[in-house]
């Protein structure tokens, strides 16, 4: 994992976490992008290493035998040292480096403590557990800044509480820029060295630092500096430092971040379940039966005994009555500006609708950590607010099956031709009974197995009239089953848009963003 990972991981918690991160990380976040982008555009084959410790532990000294002379000598006249100062080998690039780090005291020296550590920028610095609030804040301000830590610790102080708990252990994973080193040791006898050495380390991995390194040393006798320089050489060469330091940041302040839990996926049933819940909430079985209904009267009136057939006439159609189908495409009405005149959702309709997406929600929210089910449950509450007028909007603007039938003319003329029929029938009976009377000649009526033909026309025109009734029932019946499952399923369509825009969607989106910061945090703390 590059820097450059990380730090595009970095940028990516920013952006995916929103206000799901709390404002203080948020803002050491940009901090430590700026302070970042900054430190790799100086100098970027120095390598900054800051000496820190208490005072008196012997970092002035410890400076003084690194370099061979005492350069930090005006800074021993004091009690403490209360400016950083640095000694550099090669000016080239370091003063603007030096500038950033606000580090006015600078020596140049010609001889490197190590052949491989010529842009080595090494700083002596305040105590950190100052009692002067100024030594304190330089030597915490160059703690964030430096790329390498040498603690400088004494026999008499190595265990001090306020060293390890705030200052060791929050840079705990900053170890691979990290030395411990144990100055004095001239103070102890050769015996106790390794004993101390062994009990320092003990704590130094308490602290977070499993694989610690320590150095015993004596500014004083000169003991054990070279493998100080030696290591600091090495820090120098692998040119590794700044980037392992500032992915070390990145790696502290993920630690800081909350996880957002096991982000999961939802199945598509979820989604099928709420769509046919909110579906129902909407009204779509009302507009549904609405379409047949609709369908069964236009077919009654259409193809009903002609004689009766005008009473289906006055009953409302079911979909006028609901502001849909015919009647409002024929007055032209704007869809997009058109409500449904469905009774406006009651308030158990609401809560199906509500329920249905909260429960949508903590699905998707199921693993996730509170901060982050918080957020797909706003999101789920801003749904709910606005859903209603969408569906409303939604069935309005819906297609319904609501033309007639091709047959419906034909049982239409068959049903005339059938009283026709009967009319003949009926005159003709008429006609045979009422000429003898005014002295017209009566005429035979023909007869058709003892039947007489005008009374077969009658009975043969109103059983057809029946017959015609009963089948364009059953046909109508059947078409109207077909016309309500087929406006059910656009219905269903254009609901599912709905509910996919509004819900399913921000939903969605909401469960990306966890996965994406989840996955950016896991490459920030790698
Ligand atoms: N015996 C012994 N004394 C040392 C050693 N290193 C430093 N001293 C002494 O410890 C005292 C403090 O040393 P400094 O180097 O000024 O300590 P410092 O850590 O720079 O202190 P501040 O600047 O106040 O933070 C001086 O009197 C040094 O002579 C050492 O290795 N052995
Ligand atoms: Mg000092």
């Amino acid at each position: 994992m590059t820097l450059d990972d990380r730090l595009a991981a970095l940028r990516t918690l920013r952006t995916a976490g929103g206000d799901t991160v709390p404002a203080e990380p948020a803002s050491k976040l940009d901090a430590l992008l700026e302070h970042a982008g900054r430190r790799r555009e100086l100098s970027p084959g120095s390598t900054v290493v800051g000496l820190f410790g208490a005072t008196g532990s012997g970092k002035s000294s410890l400076l003084n035998a690194l370099v061979g002379e005492d350069v930090a000598r005006t800074h021993v006249r004091r009690p403490t040292t209360s400016e950083a100062l640095a000694v550099i080998w090669e000016p080239e690039g370091a003063a603007d480096l030096l500038d950033w780090l606000a580090v006015r005291d600078r020596v140049v020296r010609a001889d490197p403590i190590d052949p491989r550590a010529r842009q080595l920028v090494l700083l002596d610095l305040p105590d950190f557990d100052s009692v002067e609030a100024g030594n304190r804040a330089v030597a915490e301000r160059l703690a964030a800044q430096v790329d390498a830590l040498v603690w400088v610790v004494d026999p008499q102080k190595y265990a001090d509480e306020v060293l390890h708990a705030q200052f060791i252990t929050p840079h705990a994973r900053h170890a691979e820029v990290t030395l411990i080193v144990l100055n004095q040791s001239d103070l102890l006898t050769p015996a106790d060295v390794p004993r101390v050495v062994a009990s320092l380390t003990d704590i130094v991995v308490r602290d977070g630092i499993p694989k610690a390194t320590v150095l015993a040393v004596s500014a004083r006798t000169g003991a054990g500096v070279d493998a100080l320089r030696a290591a600091l050489g090495d820090l120098a060469a692998a040119r590794s430092s700044r980037d392992a330091r500032l992915s070390a940041d990145i790696a502290a302040l993920a630690d800081r971040l909350e996880s957002p839990g096991a982000v999961g996926r939802l199945e598509p049933r979820a989604r099928t379940r709420l769509i046919e819940e909110v579906a129902v909430a909407a009204g779509v079985d009302v507009v549904a039966r609405a379409v047949a209904g609709s369908y069964r009267k236009r077919s009654a009136q259409a193809t009903g005994w002609p004689l009766v057939s005008w009473i289906a006439r006055l009953r409302a159609d079911p979909l006028s009555r609901l502001g849909l189908g015919r009647t409002r495409t024929k007055k032209g009405d704007d869809p997009d500006l058109h409500r449904t005149s469905l009774p406006p959702a009651n308030a158990a309709a609401r809560a199906r609708v509500s329920i249905a997406v909260r429960d949508y929600a903590d699905t998707a929210a199921a693993g996730l950590t509170e901060t982050w089910r918080s957020t797909l449950r706003t999101s789920a509450e801003t749904s709910i607010r606005t859903l209603p007028d969408a569906l409303d909007l939604a069935i309005a603007r819906t297609s319904l099956p609501d033309r007639g039938s091709w047959w419906w003319m034909l049982f239409g003329i068959l049903q005339w031709v059938s009283i026709l029929t009967a009319l003949v029938g009926a005159g003709w009976l008429l006609g045979a009974a009422l000429l003898p009377r005014i002295g017209l000649p009566p005429f035979e009526i023909p007869v058709v197995e003892g039947w007489a033909v005008p009374t077969l026309l009658i009975v043969a025109a109103v059983l057809a009239g029946i017959l015609l009734g009963l089948l364009a029932g059953a046909l109508g019946a059947l078409t109207a089953g077909s016309r309500r499952r087929k406006a059910r399923r656009r219905l269903l369509t254009a609901i599912g848009a709905v509910v996919d825009a509004s819900v399913v969607t921000p939903i969605g989106a909401g469960l990306d963003r966890a996965r994406t910061f989840a996955a950016a945090l896991t490459t920030a703390a790698s």
